[in-house]
C-alpha cells in the first residue's frame, strides 16, 4: 500500500495514477476540504442503453468546456462497479486532452456513501433521473432516494413534475436528510439523458444523432447547475 500511497501522492501525473483515487476507499474519514465538489454517475449507459465510446467522448468534451467556469469547484465522475468501463474509458481520454487531474477524476465508490465510505466529500450530487423524477426505478436513482429519504422526494416535487431529455434541475437537500447530515450532501441534481431501451419512455432508437446531442445538453445543464450553485 505504501507505494500505492506514494503513486498517488505524486505530483507528475502519469497515465496510471491519474484519476481513480482507489485508495482513498472504505477509509471510514472525510475531510470537509471545503472545496465545492460535484459527484455525478455516468448518464443515460446503464439503463438507458447507451453506447458507452460514445457517452465517454461526450463527458469529457463537456469537461473540458466546463471546467474552468467552476471557479476552484471539482468535478467527479462516479461508478460504483470496480470495472467500470466507463469510468476507464473517460480516464485515459481525459489524460490524454491533459485536463487537469485536480479538477477532474474519476471515483469508484456508491455516490451515496462518498464521505462515510470513500472519504470524498462531495457537497452535490448528480442524479440520472427518470423523467417523473419518481424514487425507485433501480440504478442510481433509486440509491440516491432511498440514501436521502422522503424529504428529496418531497423537495424535488415543489421544484418540478418532471423533467424533459437534456434537462436539470437542482433540489436542495433539507438538513435533516440522512444524505446531508451523514454525507454533507446539500444539493442533488437531476438529470435526465438521452434514453435507447425500447423499455422506457421516449426511445430514441438508436438515433445517435439526435442522443449525443441531448447527452451533451444533459451534461451541460447538470455543469451549468453546478456552476450556479458554486457562485
Ligand atoms: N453509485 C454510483 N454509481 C451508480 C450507483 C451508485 N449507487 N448505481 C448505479 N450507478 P443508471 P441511466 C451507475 O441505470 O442509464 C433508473 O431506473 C451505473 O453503473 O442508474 O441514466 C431511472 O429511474 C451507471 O454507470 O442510469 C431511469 O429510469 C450509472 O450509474 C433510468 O434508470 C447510470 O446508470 C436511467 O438510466
Amino acid at each position: 500500500t505504501s507505494d500505492k500511497t506514494i503513486r498517488e501522492l505524486s505530483i507528475e501525473p502519469t497515465k496510471e495514477n491519474h484519476h481513480v483515487n482507489e485508495g482513498k476507499e472504505q477509509s471510514g474519514t472525510c475531510p470537509l476540504d471545503g472545496v465545492p465538489t460535484l459527484a455525478f454517475p455516468s448518464i443515460s449507459t446503464a439503463d438507458f442503453q447507451f453506447n458507452i465510446e460514445k457517452a465517454s467522448d461526450i463527458i469529457v468534451e463537456t469537461v473540458e468546456e466546463f471546467v474552468n467556469k467552476i471557479g476552484n469547484g471539482r468535478l467527479v465522475l462516479v461508478d460504483i462497479s470496480h470495472g467500470s468501463k466507463i469510468l476507464n474509458l473517460v480516464k485515459s481520454k481525459a489524460a490524454i486532452k491533459n485536463i487537469d487531474p485536480a479538477k477532474f477524476f474519476t471515483f469508484v465508490g456508491d455516490i451515496t456513501k462518498l464521505c462515510s465510505g470513500g472519504g470524498l466529500h462531495c457537497n452535490v450530487i448528480a442524479n440520472a433521473a427518470n423523467w417523473r423524477l419518481k424514487p425507485g426505478g433501480g440504478g442510481v436513482n433509486a440509491a440516491i432516494f432511498d440514501a436521502a429519504g422522503p424529504d428529496l422526494d418531497i423537495a424535488t416535487k415543489k421544484r418540478a413534475g418532471s423533467l424533459a431529455p437534456g434537462n436539470a434541475i437542482t433540489v436542495p437537500l433539507p438538513s435533516r436528510s440522512p444524505l446531508f447530515s451523514n454525507q454533507g450532501v446539500t444539493h442533488v441534481i437531476h438529470v435526465l439523458g438521452p434514453n435507447m431501451n425500447p423499455k422506457r419512455p421516449n426511445c430514441l432508437k438508436d438515433d445517435y444523432n439526435v442522443g449525443c446531442k441531448v447527452l451533451h445538453e444533459a451534461y451541460s445543464s447538470l455543469f451549468e447547475n453546478f456552476a450556479s450553485i458554486v457562485k
